[in-house]
């Protein structure tokens, strides 16, 4: 949609801004709901559920890649930026989504992904194809190191050398994914224009934002130093990320083509850290609207990233909430989340997923829903899914996974441990398919085969169990959204941790010049006084258990006050 710039300073400055008040969902296509019945989600599939979408409240539907693509890393990795992979439909589908969502009021954003390319793009053939072929610096090519080895010690996120070594050339290219996802090379201004030519295509279609996969990667340090940082974020956040040139690039992409629209930009941000956050989102810089940091999600990421993890706790992850919301406080824009496509699920890996998983799934829903900054919801988590047990290592799809046991078996990790750590950190746990039934397939596909097994528990955990259910996962969850768009105090209000120091307690407020809520989350099994904290008459507006005394907080309860 078209937007002067003036009209839309002029929105943001009647301080209703529609992506800071709107609730983001994010949906893994590959696994939300398969349509035509070969194993695979789609695109009629999500249309099909649009009504289900709408009821729970949600506004703005993330789909992550949908792009022609040979799926080496599940899409990220693209060769086509303007066709839809046949799996997931036709652009015809894609525009009936569109116009679907905004029937209903709801938008739509896309995934992004200009880091990087598949290596079967044509860009990547053509620049492969020769040195002197005019695309050759559309990528990053290197002399090999006086070793004849890689330029430099830089790892792939996915593990490995992020170095590939192309014989016909004796060069080495840049892939800080896999090795199909070769980098695009910024520096060259062929290559921007070509991105904004795609972003501009995809505009034009209706779609009302981007999610921006890995953007502080995009601007390297062109002397290529070696990482000498003791843990993997740290590589990232020092070495990969926010290079020299970043902000001229999101400028001039901003200016180049989003600048024109008022659709929203979400920045994914490995590596931004909340020093440097305020020159992506800052609301006068003219970058990105907000961003997903990821400092959370990295906790317990050690020297070689999630398969070398280093101990954390719950207090490590309060103390990360409550930084971030110091240094952006409303000088910019944050989104809060506790997982995605590339995470365990939120309350396996956070909470307890077994004899509290109900009591869980409603705690981290309130606490997503009422701290500062724009909730992302990721599909599943609305009926409390759960990581998955696979049985072997056979059962996972996921490129990342699967790269690392190569890794790990070379430092001669048994399968059956490998197996155990899979189960932990797999970026599978969050994309086997939705469970809307306790049928085949979790009633996700009439295939007798899906891309990735379902999930056993779907048997008890879906959809259809928790819409018989007024007290289900998905019940609160509506009631919660629904509490959270009818009070803007949880938007705009200010915010300050009350329990700090408690390594159990997450106990915080939300103000404003018209209401006061106190937010009381219980991080642990067991039973606390919270007399202490609670020092003003309140009234109980929603709880996770049948009860709304003032005095304690059972184990994983919640409690949301507004004081009276
Ligand atoms: O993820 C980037 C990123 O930070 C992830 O690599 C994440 O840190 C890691 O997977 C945690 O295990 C984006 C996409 O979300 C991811 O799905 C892609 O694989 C990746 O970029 C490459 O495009
Ligand atoms: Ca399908």
């Amino acid at each position: 949609m078209h937007k002067t710039e003036s009209s839309k300073r002029m929105a943001e400055s009647k301080e209703s801004v529609w992506w800071k008040e709107q609730i983001i969902y994010q949906i893994y296509p590959r696994s939300f709901n398969d349509a035509n019945g070969d194993g695979i989600g789609d695109l009629r599939g999500i249309i099909e559920k649009l009504d289900y979408l709408k009821e729970l409240g949600v506004d703005i539907i993330w789909i992550c890649p949908i792009y022609q693509s040979p799926n080496d890393d599940n899409g990220y990795d693209i060769s086509d930026y303007r066709a839809i992979h046949p799996d997931f439909g036709s652009l015809a589908d894609l525009e009936h989504l569109i116009s679907g969502l905004h029937d209903r009021g709801m938008k739509l954003i896309m995934d992004l992904v200009v880091n990087h390319t598949s290596d079967e793009h044509e860009f990547f053939k053509a620049s492969q194809s020769s040195i002197d072929n005019p695309q050759r610096d559309y990528y990053i090519w290197k002399e090999p190191a006086s070793d004849g080895g890689p330029p430099n010690n830089w790892m792939s996120f996915f593990g490995g050398s992020a170095w590939a070594y192309d014989k016909s050339s004796n060069e080495y290219y840049l892939h800080l994914f896999t090795k199909k996802q070769p980098d695009l090379n910024w520096e060259n201004p062929k290559v921007r224009n070509e991105i904004y030519d795609i972003i501009n295509f995809w505009l034009e279609k209706g779609i009302d934002g981007f999610r921006m996969d890995v953007i502080p990667l995009i601007s390297k340090r062109t002397d290529y130093p070696d990482a000498h940082e003791d843990s993997f974020p740290k590589v990232i956040e020092k070495v990969y990320s926010n290079g020299p040139k970043v902000h001229d690039y999101i400028k001039e992409m901003v200016s180049k083509s989003i600048a024109h629209y008022d659709v929203l930009t979400v920045g994914e941000g490995p590596g931004i850290s909340k020093e440097v956050a305020l020159k992506y989102v800052g609301k006068d810089r003219g970058e990105l609207n907000l961003i997903f940091h990821l400092d959370h999600m990295y906790l317990g990421q050690g020297k070689d990233g999630k398969y070398t993890p280093v101990p954390y706790t719950l207090t490590d992850v309060k103390r990360i909430f409550n930084e971030w919301d110091e240094a952006i406080g409303t000088d910019g824009w944050i989104s809060i989340f506790m997982d995605n496509h590339d995470f365990p699920r939120m309350i396996s890996r956070f909470g307890n997923d077994d004899e509290y998983r109900v009591e869980c799934a409603k705690l981290f829903s309130m606490l997503i829903l009422t701290l500062r900054g724009t909730t992302c919801i990721y599909q599943g988590s609305e009926i409390g899914m759960t990581n998955v047990a696979y049985e072997s290592m056979d059962d996972y799809r996921d490129v990342e996974t699967l790269n690392f046991y190569k890794e790990q078996k070379n430092l001669d990790i048994s399968d059956q441990d490998f197996l155990m750590m899979a189960r932990e950190h797999s970026r599978d746990n969050a994309r086997t398919p939705m469970q809307w039934t306790s049928g085949k397939n979790a009633g996700f596909s009439e295939s007798d085969k899906c891309w990735l097994d379902v999930n056993p528990n779907h048997n008890v955990i879906n959809v259809e169990a928790c819409k018989k259910d007024p007290n289900s996962i998905l019940s609160f969850y509506k009631q919660m959204i629904k509490l959270r768009k009818n009070n803007n105090t949880f938007v705009y209000g200010q915010y300050e941790e009350l329990s700090k120091g408690h390594d159990k307690l997450f106990i915080y407020k939300r103000w404003d010049n018209k209401q006061t809520y106190i937010v009381c989350l219980n991080l642990s099994q067991d039973v606390i006084d919270i007399s202490d904290y609670i020092t003003s008459n309140v009234t109980c507006m929603i709880s996770n258990y049948k009860d709304d005394n003032t005095s304690q907080l059972k184990a994983w309860q919640a409690k949301l006050f507004r004081t009276i």
